[in-house]
């Protein structure tokens, strides 16, 4: 019952959020590790107000255990069929002060990068973006922006649709809940970074599913997708790192179906 009224949630808005994934006990713990490996290795070219990690999964593992946990899943099953795939982990921690983002779709309908579906896309749900919130999402801290219903346009901002993409849109909304839920998108929804007026980082992490057959391999570094549609034609494009087979190695069981795609190939 729970995962159909998530599921009509999904459909219909867009987006829904699935709460008490991350047991209340391990929060702490989970936040504390997401932030020190931003703090670590973050990527020096984000604004200096937003910390970006991408393959936070090769830096920290703390939140690895849930990522398989059974509701979500379900729900991402249900949205993806059969053997999903994890295509994006990435620490992203909005600090107090940090400016509105602009709206956008994610990739691969992010009409920027290098590897997208050009618009006007079709009416299906290819990917998924989840928000991992390790803080609670409120109004005053920024909880994702976002405009209901947006998902079954057939383009968004970042493809010159006539929306501003830094315009307040009138009918968005902040997406919250408390800390431990997941947002969970339908990767088309028009979204975008809010200001973090509180005094407290709203520290996330943000994991993007794909179905089996999708391919990602333009944003793996050294790809020859990546190659021919980034690197040759001078379009950007997101890069996530392979996972090293010693992490892969050390994934809970359950997980490691979701990663065996972007395993590290040996030299
Ligand atoms: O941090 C947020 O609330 C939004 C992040 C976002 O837009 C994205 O990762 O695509």
């Amino acid at each position: 019952m729970q995962l159909e009224r998530l599921l009509l949630h999904l459909k219909l808005d867009g987006w829904c959020v699935v709460e008490d994934v991350i047991p209340a006990d391990q929060i702490e713990h989970v936040r504390h590790s997401v932030e020190a490996a931003v703090a670590a290795h973050r990527n020096p070219a984000a604004p200096p107000d937003i910390g970006h990690l991408p393959g936070m999964i090769n830096f920290d593992q703390s939140f690895a255990p849930f990522l398989a946990d059974e509701n979500l899943l379900a729900l991402v099953g249900a949205m993806l069929g059969h053997h999903p795939r994890i295509s994006f982990t990435t620490g992203t921690i909005n600090y107090p002060g940090n400016e509105r983002g602009g709206w956008h779709a994610d990739w691969p309908f992010n009409q920027n990068n290098a590897g997208h579906i050009p618009a006007p896309y079709p009416d299906a749900t290819v990917h998924l973006t989840t928000l991992w919130m390790l803080a609670p999402f409120t109004e005053e801290n920024g909880g994702t922006l976002l405009v209901p219903g947006s998902h079954r346009s057939p383009n968004n901002p970042t493809g010159d649709n006539g929306v501003d993409p830094l315009t307040p849109y009138p009918t968005e909304v902040n997406a919250c809940g408390p800390a431990g839920s997941v947002l969970v998108l339908d990767s088309r929804l028009w979204h975008a970074t809010a200001p973090n007026r509180s005094h407290q980082p709203r520290t996330s992490v943000v994991v993007r599913y794909a179905p089996w057959w999708l391919n990602v391999e333009v944003l793996r570094p050294g790809s020859d997708e990546r190659r021919r549609l980034s690197e040759e034609t001078g379009r950007k494009e997101n890069a996530v790192p392979s996972l090293p087979a010693s992490v892969f190695a050390e994934l809970p069981a359950p997980v490691q179906p979701l990663f065996r795609h972007w395993v590290a190939q040996p030299e």
